[in-house]
Order: C-alpha cells, then structure tokens, then sequence
C-alpha cells in the first residue's frame, strides 16, 4: 500500500508516523520503549521524539510512562493515510491516499491528480472545502473537522456510455457504510442522493474524462454528512437534509466511517469488474427508495409524473407515465411524490 500524500500539517515521513501506530497498536499493553522504536524503525531516538511530538500535534494523546517508554491513550477522529490505511481491507480503492487539510474541491483535487496520472483506486480526501460542487454548478456546504469529502480516481475498462453505471457504486457503499457505522437505515434515491430517514445525507457528483469509444478516467466525488449540525446547514436547501449525527442522536466517527466506505467502494468496483454491472444494480435496487413510488422528474426536457419501474443495462430510470408510457429518463431531479 502507497501513503504517500503530504500531511495536514505540512510535514513528510508519513510512512513512519503509520509504523509507530502500528507498533503502538501490536501491543498489549500499548506501552513502547523509545530504544525500540527506533531500532524497528531503523532511526534516531531524536526523529523518534521528533514522530511522537508530530503525532501529538495532530491530536494524538501519547503519554511518557517513567522508565518504560511511551503509551498511546487516544487517537483523534482525523482523516490521515496513517489512520485510514491501518486495517484498511482493500486491493483497488484506498492503495493510495491523500489526505489534505483544505482544498477548492476533492474533485477538481483528483481530476488534476488523474490528468497528471494517478493511479486507479487513488482517493483524495479534504477536511474541508472552499468550493464544494454540487450538480449543475450548484455548491456543496463543506465546513471543516465534521463532513467527509472524497474523490475517487477510477480507470474502468469501459466505453463512456457505459459510465453512468458506475454512479451507482458510491450510493451503495455509502449507503452500506451508514448501516455497518451508524446503525441507521439508509435509502437511495436516483440517481444516488442517499436518505436517512427522507432527509438527504450524502450527495455524489461524478465527473469523466473520455474520448469516443474508452474512459480515460472517472473521479466519484462523495460527501457524507457525518456530524455537521444542523446550524451549519444552508438556509436554501433543494432537498430537505441531515447528518448522521443528527439523525442517530449520537457523534459518528470519521475514521471507522470512511474505512468501510472504501471497502465497501473497492469490493462492489472488484466484483463490477469480474462479473459486471448486473450485481451493483440488484445491490441499488435493495436499498431504492424510489422503486415503485409515484415520482415527479424535473429535466432540462421538462417535468414527468409517474410510477418507477426500475433502471436498465446503462442506469436510466424507467418510469411508467400517466398514460401507461415507459419513459426513460437520464439525467434529472426526482421527488419523491407518495
Ligand atoms: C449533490 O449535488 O448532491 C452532489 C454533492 C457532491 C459533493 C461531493 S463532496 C466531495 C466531492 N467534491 C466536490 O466538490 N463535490 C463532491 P446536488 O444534488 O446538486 O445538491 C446540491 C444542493 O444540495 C445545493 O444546491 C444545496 O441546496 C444542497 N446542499 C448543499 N450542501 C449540502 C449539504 N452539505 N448537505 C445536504 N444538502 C446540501
């Protein structure tokens, strides 16, 4: 696994902030020698001091316990390559992470990132954003310490008509990682704004690089409201929305979250690429909150009222309309009508 962004903090030498980690964690008692350290970590006792005051700079708690060594009492709930690799189950999404403090946007982060080529599976996650992009140009409320932001670079060996279907993939995982973290029940609506209780908690934008017939690259950006309050909302919200936190009446942690995210993200794109979209639809329908509701759809075309039927072989949605037609719908905003 690659760690190889710079660090909030602007220092370097990730590698053996994640190895001391590691090293704390190995032990039982959490108790580790300096002399130990730095005879696994083949450095000074000095750079060793200097790792350990780093760590405690970005909030871990490391206490010196006399005449043995140190201790690590607590881990804050921060977004580093360190924490999110440690027992980070992946083989494509999440081998390489960057993990910056404030940026415009995860997408145009990742985007550039993947012109300049960055690998398949690199994410690129912020603390905050100053620019967060919704759909259409519109903005995406990103303040700082709460939220997750992400964008994942992807480069599927499939022609751009078929990208649409991979939309589908962070809704899932989004949605499978809200059920394994917050013990919620979430729902999701086409194309992939995921509900917890009707109230929109995540959004996903995607963007494409592609020529005619090959996908050069697709970013999945996400952002998951995970403890922001409901103060921190904008006033003029398109969809009624919360936050994990608010709606499972506790704090939810960062770290375990995006985790499971992206191990969700990387087994659903594993199996999407052995075995085809046909999985990663039947997962969406499970958790469809639109899948037989009447529905209002509002497209640069216009509105349509009707019944969902479903989604076919590409991700559009099928609705049955008011005179029995099924129409085929690929790009709008659904409301949700009984
Ligand atoms: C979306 O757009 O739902 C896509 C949001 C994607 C955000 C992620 S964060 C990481 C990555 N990097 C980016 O720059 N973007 C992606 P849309 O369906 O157009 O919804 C946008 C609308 O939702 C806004 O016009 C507001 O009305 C509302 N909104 C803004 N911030 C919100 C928030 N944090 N939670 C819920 N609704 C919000």
């Amino acid at each position: 696994m690659s760690v190889d962004s710079p660090r909030p903090d602007g220092g370097s030498n990730r590698e053996i902030d994640r190895k001391i980690l590691e090293i704390f964690r190995s032990r039982d008692e959490g108790v580790v020698s300096g002399e130990e350290l730095s005879r696994s970590l083949g450095v000074s006792r000095t750079a060793v001091w200097k790792h350990i005051k780093a760590l405690k700079d970005l909030g871990y708690r490391i206490e010196a316990v006399p005449s043995r060594g140190y201790s690590l009492v607590s881990t804050p709930d921060i977004l580093t390559p360190a924490e999110l690799s440690s027992g980070l189950h992946v083989t494509r999404i999440g081998t390489s992470l960057v993990c910056t403090g404030e940026v415009e946007s995860t997408n145009v982060l990742a985007y550039r990132l993947a012109e300049e080529g960055a690998a398949e599976g690199t994410v690129v996650i912020a603390d905050a954003q100053t620019r967060g992009k919704g759909r259409l140009g519109r903005q995406w409320e990103s303040p700082a310490g709460v939220n997750l932001y992400c964008s994942i670079i992807l480069r599927p060996p499939i022609m751009p008509l078929h990208a649409p279907q991979l939309t589908f993939l962070s809704a899932v995982a989004v949605a499978e990682a809200i059920e394994r973290t917050a013990s919620l029940t979430p729902a999701i609506k086409w194309p992939n704004d995921v509900l917890v209780n009707g109230l929109k908690v995540a959004g996903m934008l995607n963007e494409m690089s592609a020529e005619t017939e090959r996908v050069e690259f697709l970013i999945l950006g996400i952002g998951v409201n995970i403890n922001m309050k409901q103060d921190q909302f904008p006033s003029d919200l398109r969809h009624p929305a919360s936050s994990l936190a608010i709606e499972a009446g506790r704090e939810v942690q960062r770290l375990p979250f995006a985790r499971a995210l992206l191990e969700s993200l990387d087994s659903h794109y594993v199996r999407y690429l052995a075995r085809g979209y046909d999985p990663l639809r039947q997962a969406w329908l499970a958790r469809s909150a639109v899948m037989g509701r009447r529905v209002r759809v509002s497209s640069q075309d216009g509105e349509i009222t009707g019944t969902v039927e479903g989604i076919d072989e590409i991700g559009a949605l099928l609705i049955k309309d008011t005179d029995g037609l099924t129409q085929r719908i690929l790009a709008g905003d659904v409301t949700i009508e009984e």
